[in-house]
């Protein structure tokens, strides 16, 4: 990270650029310039009537932008081309966000992804909050409706009632202190892709990112976030199918933990009978 700014710097403005004796940077605001480059990925599946919501909040310091395209029946890709001229769009391979997310996060080359929500319900001008705590130094910058200073317009209370049980029963489990499991919002390094490892296909993608982070070690710092309500047409998501599936997934990981442990300390038994 470099601070712009400051009366002795000799810095050369480009468009969003500033070439420093340290290479290129991004403008982000009048305080801050980032080295990094930044993807957002946007899972989208019938948004043409939201896009043009969610896309106006994006910010101009955005690299590069990759919709992935859920087989939508309405004008979801049309409509996207024509507001944001150069952005990517990747036609997923299955179903499901989940499925969604890890194409996009596949196609994605930025050296930062970002994931939100095309239905108006994340703001893209929060985005620096996210940017920021990677570029300080966390690993994984996860988004949640319920930290100091965040809210939501749209969550209802049964379903805030399943979110803090499953966060509640996930920190017990992997000894993390998450105050919100299943939110959209999240950002890390690209780098980070492969210790995340995704391989799911529904909404349970987000646990399954946050339960992976914590057992690679990440440094994952929450950031306060505003949940607005989906602005026009209605939710994928079914409250008890998918709160199961994420049940399931809080469930397995910890039983995959445990077979990765007890396999690793058979190799180091039989290494040591070995030597
Ligand atoms: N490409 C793709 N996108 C999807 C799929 N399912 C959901 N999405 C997108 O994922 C985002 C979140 O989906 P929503 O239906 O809003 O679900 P949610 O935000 O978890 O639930 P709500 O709080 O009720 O809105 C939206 O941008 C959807 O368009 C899918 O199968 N494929
Ligand atoms: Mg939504």
């Amino acid at each position: 990270m470099w601070l712009a700014g400051g009366p002795d710097e000799d810095v050369c403005m480009t468009t969003y650029g500033i070439t420093t004796p340290h290479g290129e940077y991004t403008r982000v605001s009048d305080d801050l310039a980032i080295a990094a480059t930044v993807s957002v990925v946007v899972p989208a599946m019938n948004e043409a009537e939201n896009l043009p919501h969610v896309f106006a909040t994006l910010p101009h310091w955005v690299d590069e932008v990759v919709l992935v395209d859920g087989d939508s029946s309405d004008d979801t890709v049309a409509v996207a081309r024509a507001l944001r001229p150069g952005l990517r769009v990747v036609a997923q391979t299955g179903r499901g966000k989940g499925n969604a997310l890890i194409d996009g996060f596949a196609a994605a080359t930025g050296d930062i992804i970002v994931m939100i929500d095309a239905d108006g319900s994340t703001d893209g001008r929060e985005i620096i909050r996210f940017v920021s705590a990677l570029v300080a130094g966390a690993d994984f910058a996860k988004g949640s409706r319920f930290a100091s200073g965040a809210g939501s317009d749209d969550i209802s209370v049964i379903r805030s009632l399943g979110n803090t049980v499953l966060t509640t029963l996930t920190n017990l489990l992997y000894g993390t202190r998450y105050t919100d499991l299943c939110y959209g919002y999240n950002a890390f390094w690209a780098r980070h892709l492969d210790a995340l490892a995704l391989d799911c296909d529904g909404f349970e993608v987000e646990t399954l990112m946050n339960i992976r982070a914590a057992q690679a070690g990440l440094v994952i710092h929450e950031i306060p976030s505003h949940e607005r309500c989906r602005i026009h047409g209605t939710s994928n998501l079914h409250a008890v199918r998918d709160g199961w599936r994420v049940l399931k997934t809080i469930l397995r990981e910890r039983t995959r933990r445990t077979t990765a442990t007890a396999s690793r300390t058979v190799t180091a038994i039989s290494e040591r009978a070995a030597a």
